[in-house]
């Protein structure tokens, strides 16, 4: 087996353009996500192209019995995880927080906040064990500086990057690197998540400048977790050139 890294999200945008190019970095992969035929189509581009092995779980973040059953299930060779992306991810809805929609601030905070905890007290122990071991956990610009409308969405990234704080502390003595990638605006499915499906909206936003792409995401990712093992890289800023943070931005 070659290193192994565990994807969160990987059926879309940040988290398959790094498996792809784990895959191309002799990366064996566990994909997760909760749309199985985008994780069977993944997997099958990844054999097109390399030898490297592929494993599929199919689970949602939000739901601690299927990531713990889906994770114990992991066959003997599988649970030798090196890196852990902390991925899966979503913004729903864009509103001032005296009319946001309480189901939208439940789904961001179950899937951002519990979901990467839930995965990642399944899968530091497996590390823990080997003494060895790499978490990236994405968080976002919104995990920086508030802005507005941003309000719950912004709570959760806050949140990752306190938590990948905590992480780096506990996970020390065990040799376990943790790193928090806070991208900038990325063109992926993100915005037609965050609009409910509204097309026209989510296209506006990445109109007018050059945004950063999944695989910008990804080669920082592959950046970090192919560091000498005494190096870490403990918080990481993206953004696109026409972007200072979540927000300043010009046109082109
Ligand atoms: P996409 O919508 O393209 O991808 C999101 C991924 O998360 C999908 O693979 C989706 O898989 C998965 N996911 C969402 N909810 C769940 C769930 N409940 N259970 C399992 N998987 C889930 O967006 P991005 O690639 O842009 O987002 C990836 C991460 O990057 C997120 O954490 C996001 O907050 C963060 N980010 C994005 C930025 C951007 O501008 N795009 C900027 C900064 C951070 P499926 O639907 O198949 O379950
Ligand atoms: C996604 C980037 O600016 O839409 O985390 O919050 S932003």
């Amino acid at each position: 087996m070659n290193r192994i890294a565990f994807i969160t999200g990987a059926t879309s945008g940040i988290g398959r353009a790094t498996a792809l190019t784990l895959s191309e970095n002799n990366f064996d992969l566990i994909i997760t996500g909760r749309r199985l035929e985008l994780l069977e189509d993944l997997e099958k581009e990844i054999k097109s192209k390399s030898k490297n092995k592929v494993y599929i779980l199919n689970f949602d973040v939000r739901n601690k019995e299927e990531v713990f059953t889906a994770i114990d299930s992991l066959p003997k060779e599988w649970r030798d995880i090196e890196v852990l992306v902390n991925n899966a991810g979503l913004a729903v809805g864009l509103n001032h927080i005296n009319v946001g929609d309480i189901d939208d601030w439940e789904r961001m905070i179950d899937t951002n906040i519990k979901g990467l905890l839930y995965v990642s007290r399944k899968i530091s122990p497996l590390m823990v064990e080997k003494n060895r071991g790499h978490i990236v956990n994405i968080g976002s610009t919104a995990g920086k500086e508030a802005y507005e409308n941003g309000n719950v969405y912004c709570g959760t990234k806050h949140a990752v990057d306190a938590i990948s704080k905590g992480m780096r502390i506990d996970m020390l003595k065990h040799k376990i690197k943790v790193t928090a990638i806070n991208p900038g605006m990325v063109e992926t499915e993100f915005s037609l998540v965050r609009f409910k499906g509204d097309k026209e909206k989510a296209d506006k936003v990445y109109k007018g400048f050059t945004p950063l792409y999944a695989y910008d995401i990804a080669d920082a990712i592959l950046y970090v977790v192919t560091r000498p093992e005494h190096v870490c890289i403990n918080d990481m800023i993206i953004t696109a050139t026409s972007q200072a943070n979540s927000i300043y931005k010009v046109s082109e």
